[in-house]
């Protein structure tokens, strides 16, 4: 397809209405571009970075970024392999987490992917399932849903489904049960082939923010009062990453330690720094983390 897309401003395509839209426009925000309103448009420029956004569907948007007509976009991983178009992973953005999985009717027997051997799978995911097959080798037909494939083995479509999974309560509902993962998926931002050097600068600028934002959400700071005889103690317990500051308090004999924790191990952390002789532990959200 002819490159549509020789302005100035970066243009960014994400999802106009669905999963991925509310938390695409979140990230946007707090990385500080601002849109104005949108309501209903298809595109709509920022009036505070030089770039545009594009409100597509979702399955649109690998066609539109490998073609330039975009110069980056928002999708879930699962597209970037379905689609199978040269689009380049920048960075995981840690929502829409799902996976793409194998579920059979609860009771039939599995033992392993021979188990689809001969039989008919109905998925929206052609060419990942036709991958995962390949891979097994087994010959099984792909039958090809465009939405609701949890009815399938219910109303004898198919044998089986290849669906993306989050909770797992569509599965439970429709009686069916997961035996493979296929993939694990997030949302992430892609971008195209080479562009213009200016717009190679903006998408530099956007990801530095982007990876700022996702650093900042992930951690928290944390502040508590040590006595002095306990920092060492709390000390060795803290991520290596950068020392702690560590200053007097008023209060003779105690110290006040700040630092930075992962949220991942958040409540561990705080438990075994109790047990290690701190108290009064404070602990803030981070807005951004630069550098
Ligand atoms: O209109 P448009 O084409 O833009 O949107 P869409 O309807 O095709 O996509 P949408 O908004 O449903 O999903 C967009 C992206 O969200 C997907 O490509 C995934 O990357 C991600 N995502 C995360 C999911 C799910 N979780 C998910 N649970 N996409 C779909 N589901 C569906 C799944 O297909 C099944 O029907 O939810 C059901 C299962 O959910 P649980 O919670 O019951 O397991
Ligand atoms: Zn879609």
């Amino acid at each position: 397809m002819k490159r549509t897309n020789n302005g100035n401003l970066l243009r960014i395509a994400i999802q106009k209405s669905g999963r991925l839209s509310e938390d695409s426009r979140e990230l946007i925000r707090e990385c500080g571009v601002s849109l104005g309103r949108y309501d209903n448009k298809l595109k709509a420029q920022a009036f505070n970075f030089p770039a545009e956004f594009l409100f597509l569907r979702d399955d649109d948007i690998p066609e539109y970024v490998a073609d330039g007509v975009a110069d980056a976009g928002i999708i879930g991983e699962n597209m970037v392999l379905e689609a199978g178009r040269k689009v380049r992973v920048l960075e995981k953005l840690g929502f829409s987490k799902c996976r793409l999985c194998i579920a059979v009717p609860k009771g039939v027997k599995y033992s392993g992917p021979h188990s689809l051997s001969g039989k008919s799978i109905a998925t929206s995911y052609p060419r990942s399932l036709a991958g995962f097959l390949k891979k097994n080798k087994v010959k099984a037909s792909i039958r090809e849903v465009r939405g609701s494939t949890e009815i399938a083995p219910g109303i004898g479509l198919a044998y089986a489904i290849c669906d993306l999974v989050s909770s797992g309560s569509t599965l439970m509902s429709n009686g069916l049960e997961e035996t493979e993962t296929i993939l694990r998926s997030e949302a992430v931002l892609v971008r195209g082939a080479a562009m213009a050097p200016a717009k190679e600068d903006v998408l530099a600028r956007l990801l530095f923010r982007v990876r700022s934002v996702l650093r900042a959400r992930s951690s928290k700071y944390i502040l508590m009062n040590v006595p002095d005889s306990r920092v060492q103690a709390v000390i060795n317990l803290l991520p290596g990453l950068k020392s702690p500051t560590v200053s007097p308090l008023a209060v003779k004999g105690w110290s006040s330690v700040h630092t930075v924790i992962n949220e991942d191990d958040f409540w561990g952390m705080i438990e075994k720094l109790k047990a290690a002789g701190a108290n009064g532990i404070l602990v803030c959200p981070i807005e951004k983390m630069i550098g």
